[in-house]
């Protein structure tokens, strides 16, 4: 009996040895030369020696129970029992979410910079456990040292192409937290829905929610169906979405589109626009000559009074106001624009473009915010504070960090989940092919730059526009797994990097997809 026993524990072991399969890769990751298991049992407790660390606590619980159907016990203090020890350790990296670890048979013990950085830990735990559910989960003994290449490590998510519901946006933020990435890009407004409640503009979500057509498309059996589609988060939401990701430490930070993709708050107060309307809130994906008109001042105000209710909503410090893809059609036509431009001597519509940005940009920093904005906002010239995002590949981050601006990088070629990632895809996609191989080779500092340049690279970002994506599975099925790929080349150092290491860990990283219940591309390649 005793014997079975022993080959028990000992096949226990090694397997868990075999299974450090840790995305994204740590800084510095020993295993001892005597392998061994500390046990997790639903007797084991999580004790908190550092203060503040009830967040961590709560969502290695929340995962315990999701994923193996119990939890712990959250205890002060424990004497001799071993246990999962969280507390602060005194790290000097640079970037907040550095953390030690250790295991050993007193059990695990995490010390954050900071209470990110324990949560980072706890992150890394649950990559330690097994694969498959069950009661007891043996956990190989290891020291870590990690901590985040970059600053900004996000992903986004378009809401207005195809709407999704507040449990979905949640889960959404817990894939964010599993990957050790801190911004949730909320693209909440577009030409095919307004999705945020703004009280003074009660018009905006009663009329700018909706459209006649579930899907949207240009591809065949694509189009528009007639059926009523649409949907809004309320402030009340807003907030307890805000709230949710805060104890992930994740920042959202918002997108209020503007002056293009406008169609949805033009069919709300047609005011707005150039020609006075009527519009309609598009059936179909694209981009669209009516937009907000900057000849008149009453657009502005508009603005300015839905940023009002959005700035208290959302504590980031920054704010998208978007800036990509506006036609100057609309404005070639319309009197009061070519007043606005005669008056200011501008000399074309980009420049006239470019006075609309500067002037919410100044409104923004006015309340403390630093505006965000696609990199169309360098064409006609650069607001003065404004930190650029690269989307039509690395050129516009190039050019703006050596304007001296901040970047964050989302070239389309590396980054566009919303890309098909399978040679052969079946389901409709937009953008082209991006296997999860060109995700994980991206380096987001380009060359081109020097040092001092380099720093202004704060991180990247995926991002997830919803065309074609009607349901979250889809949605699921896009992002998996490019975002494990996207967030090793966000945390991990360069060197640490390499493919063929990634892909053998990634074979654990799907089974992990399956015990989460999420769905992912199982054909990429
Ligand atoms: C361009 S990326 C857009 C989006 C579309 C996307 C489709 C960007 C700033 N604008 O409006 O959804 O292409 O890939």
């Amino acid at each position: 009996m005793k014997k079975v026993w022993f080959i028990a524990f000992f096949f226990l072991t090694i397997n868990s040895y075999a299974q450090v399969n840790i995305i994204p890769q740590p800084a510095e990751l020993k295993m001892p030369e005597s392998a061994g298991a500390f046990i997790i049992t639903a007797k084991t407790p999580i004790i908190l020696e550092g203060s503040g660390l009830e967040n961590p606590a709560r969502f290695l619980n929340d995962y315990l129970k999701q994923v193996y159907g119990f939890t712990l016990p959250v205890v002060k203090k424990a004497g001799a029992t071993p246990g999962i020890r969280l507390n602060f350790d005194r790290l000097d990296h640079p970037i907040p979410g550095a953390y030690n670890m250790e295991v050993d048979a007193k059990g695990v013990y995490i010390g954050g910079d900071n209470a990110t950085g324990t949560f980072y830990g706890v992150q890394t735990l649950l990559q330690l456990l097994p694969t498959t559910k069950a009661s007891s989960l043996p956990v190989a003994y290891l020291t870590i040292k990690d901590y985040p290449r970059f600053q900004y490590r996000g992903l986004h998510l378009d809401v207005s192409r195809h709407f999704f519901p507040v449990s979905f946006v949640k889960r959404y933020i817990d894939y964010i937290a599993l990957h050790k990435m801190n911004y949730f890009h909320w693209h909440l407004t577009d030409d095919q829905g307004w999705r945020i409640e703004i009280k003074k503009y009660p018009n905006l979500t009663k009329a700018g929610a909706w459209r006649n057509g579930t899907i949207i498309g240009h591809h065949p059996g694509t189009g528009n169906d007639s059926i009523r589609y649409g949907g809004f988060y309320t402030q009340k939401e807003v907030k307890e979405i805000v709230d949710y990701a805060a104890k992930r430490y994740i920042t959202v930070l918002p997108e209020i589109e503007m002056p293009g993709h406008a169609s949805a708050a033009l069919t709300a107060y047609p005011y707005l626009g150039c020609t006075g309307g009527p519009y309609e809130v598009q059936q179909t994906w694209g981009v669209f000559n009516e937009v907000f008109c900057a000849g008149n001042d009453s657009v502005f105000t508009f603005l300015q009074n839905v940023l009002d209710e959005v700035m208290p909503l959302f504590p980031s410090k920054y704010v998208h106001i978007g800036g990509d893809e506006c036609p100057k059609e609309s404005w070639k036509k319309c009197p009061k624009c070519q007043k606005r431009m005669a008056v200011n001597k501008l000399k074309d519509e980009h420049e006239l473009q470019s006075y609309f940005i500067q002037r919410m940009e100044k409104y923004l920093n006015s309340k403390g915010k630093t505006i965000i904005g696609w990199d169309e906002i360098l064409e006609g010239g650069l607001a003065p504070n404004a930190v650029v995002m690269s989307w039509r590949g690395e050129q516009g981050g190039i050019e703006a960090a050596k304007q001296d601006h901040d970047v964050i990088m989302t070239p389309g070629n590396y980054v566009y989940l919303d890309h098909s990632q399978a040679k052969k895809e079946d389901s409709l996609t937009i953008g082209g092919y991006t296997p999860v191989k060109e995700t994980y080779e991206y380096e987001p500092v380009p060359k081109e730059l020097s040092a001092a340049e380099s720093k202004h690279i704060l991180g990247a970002q995926g991002n997830v526009w919803t065309e074609y994506m009607a349901n979250t599975s889809k949605v699921e099925y896009m992002i998996f797994p490019r975002v494990s790929a996207l967030s090793e080349v966000l945390w991990s150092p360069s060197e640490k990097r390499s493919w063929n290491d990634f892909e053998k860990r990634l074979q654990e990283q799907c089974k992990r997809y399956t015990l989460w219940g999420t769905n992912y591309n199982k054909t990429f390649e």
